[in-house]
Parts: C-alpha cells; structure tokens; sequence
C-alpha cells in the first residue's frame, strides 16, 4: 500500500546505501567476473530499463512502479528474453533486506550498474517509493522497441513514454555496454571493444566504421568492416540515417563530458517513469564504490 511505500521510505533512509553497496558487490564478485564479458551489469540495465520502457504517458500505464515483469505474461514477451538472469542475480539481495520493493531494487540496481561500469563517471540520482502491483498490472506485448524497425517506430515507442529526439539518442548510447544474444534476441554480438565500461564509444564506433549488413542466417543486422567483430541494429543505424538524431550523436561523440551528464539525467528520468512517488521521497546520490 502507499502508507507501506511511505514507511519504507522513512524507516529505511540509511539502508538504501547499504542496499546500493550490496549490488556493487554483486558487480564485482566472481560470479559476476565469470559471467560472458565479465559483468552482470549490462543485464541488470537493461532489466532496469525493460521494467520503466513500458510506461505509456497517455493512461499512465506501464513504467518502473509494479515490477510486473516478475510474473507470465511479462516475462514471457520476446523483449524480455534472458532478463531472468539478472532478476536471479538480484534475488539473494532481495531476501536479505525483505522490506526493499522488486520496483526500488531493480531501478536502484540498473542506477548502480550505470554509475559503477561508468567508473563513477555518471551520476544517477534515484529516489526511493516504488511499489509492487500484481499480475493483473502486466503490460501488454509490444510496448518495448522493436530492433528491426527505425526511426519512425524508434520515435513512436519514446515519444509514447514522454521523452524526445535528444533523449533516444542519449539512452541508445547505453549500447556501449553489453552484447545481443542469438537464444535471446536471435541477434548477435558487442557494440563496442570494451562492453562493460560505459563511454561515448557507441557514438564513435557509429561514426567512425564503415557499417554494413552481416550476410548470415539471422536476423537482419550490421557489422564492421573494420573488425568485423562489432554490431548495430537497424535502429542503431537509424540515429545516423536521421537527420535530427544525427546531430545529437555528433555531440555526443565529440564530448564525453556531456554524455555522462546528460545522460545521468535521462536515466533517472527514465527510472521514474509513472512513479507516484510518496512526499518524504528524495532523491539520493550514492558514491560509485568500485571506480
Ligand atoms: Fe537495448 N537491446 N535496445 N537498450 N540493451 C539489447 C541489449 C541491451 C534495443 C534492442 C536491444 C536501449 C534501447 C534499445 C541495453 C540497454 C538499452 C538487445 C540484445 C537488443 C535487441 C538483447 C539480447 O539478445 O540479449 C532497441 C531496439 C532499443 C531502441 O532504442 C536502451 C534505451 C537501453 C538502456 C538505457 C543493454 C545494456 C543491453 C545489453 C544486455 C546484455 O545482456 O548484455
């Protein structure tokens, strides 16, 4: 209930720290080193971000505050293929402090894993009062993007949650981190040399290689001629197709500096879709413990 949300808040104000240096741990722990690229922090954000994509600003429906994702169908839908290691991961984390909703732990999670695989570079400010909602607050399949489309559907899936041009070009550059999965996405491969670090290189490699289609049984996808070891989406190319996400993606690789601020801000932002947060909730800065 929001008196139990409200409570939480106020009980638990020195314990969200805790909470934050819990994850930090998990992120550099061995289980987390022996896993793919050496991180559980590129599923954790995109399990963050999966969870607040789905907010939809017309009915206020969807966003972070339900954790609906925990049950079927949600779980279930195409775009959240592979998410269940990160949910496992957080789990143990969970259990030790019962009283942290799904809602704050995975958000707070997705705020950690940005600010520590950043090197403490960006900073996230998260606020705390999230709550759980049940099955029957599910969200129905195709609210998150669909990889094989391009700036138009790029446009209508975030214009639907609230943000601008400026903003999908900001958040697409969290694609320095992690790799696509043929058993998940059917997709396959890094963004970048270094996909547990997150920089500006997504920008950069988008400019700097010479991008074409990867000839294979999959689906549709880009591949560098350079290496030949990096990927796009077609919705990553689109955000150098188009114009107006051209412009964007030219400031953001020729300044890293702004990168990080801008998009500390749009992470929060997007951590807080369709959040009714309770009065006493402020928001809380943590200090990257690994940087
Ligand atoms: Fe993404 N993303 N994403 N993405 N994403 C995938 C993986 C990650 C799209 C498609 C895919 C954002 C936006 C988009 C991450 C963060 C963000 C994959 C591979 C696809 C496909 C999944 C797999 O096979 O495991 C599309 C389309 C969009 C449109 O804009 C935004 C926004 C964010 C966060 C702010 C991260 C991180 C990953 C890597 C996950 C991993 O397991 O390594």
């Amino acid at each position: 209930t929001a008196e139990d949300a409200t409570r939480a808040v106020k009980e638990h104000k020195v314990d969200y720290q805790k909470v934050y240096k819990e994850i930090a741990e998990l992120l550099a722990s061995e289980a987390s080193e022996a896993y793919e690229d050496g991180s559980y922090g590129p599923v954790i954000v995109r399990l963050a971000w999966h969870a607040s994509g789905t907010y939809d600003k017309e009915t206020g429906t969807g966003g972070s505050n339900g954790a609906t994702m925990r049950f079927a169908p949600e779980s279930d839908h195409g775009a959240n293929a592979g998410l269940k290691v990160a949910r496992d991961a957080l789990e143990p984390i969970k259990q030790a402090n019962p009283w942290i909703s799904y809602s704050d732990l995975w958000t707070l999670a997705g705020t950690c894993a940005i600010q520590e695989l950043s090197l403490g570079n960006v900073k996230v400010p998260w606020r705390p009062g999230r709550q759980d909602k049940d099955v029957a607050a599910c969200t129905p399949d195709g609210r998150l993007p669909d990889a094989s489309k391009e700036q138009k559907h790029l446009r209508g899936i975030f214009y639907r949650m609230g943000f601008n041009d400026q903003e999908i070009v900001l958040l697409s550059g969290a694609h320095a981190l992690g790799r696509c999965h043929t058993d998940r996405s059917g997709f396959d491969g890094p963004w970048t040399f270094s996909p547990t670090v997150l920089t500006n290189a997504y920008y950069q490699l988008l400019k700097s290689e010479k991008w074409s289609w990867k000839k294979w049984d999959g689906p549709k996808q880009f591949i560098d001629d350079g290496s030949r070891s990096l990927m796009m989406l077609p919705t990553d190319m689109a955000l150098i197709k188009d114009k107006e996400f051209k412009k964007w993606v030219d400031i953001y690789a020729a300044d890293e500096k702004r990168f990080f601020e801008d998009f500390g801000k749009v992470f929060t932002t997007l951590m807080e879709l369709g959040v009714p947060f309770p009065v006493e909730s402020k928001p809380i800065t943590f200090d990257a413990i690994n940087a």
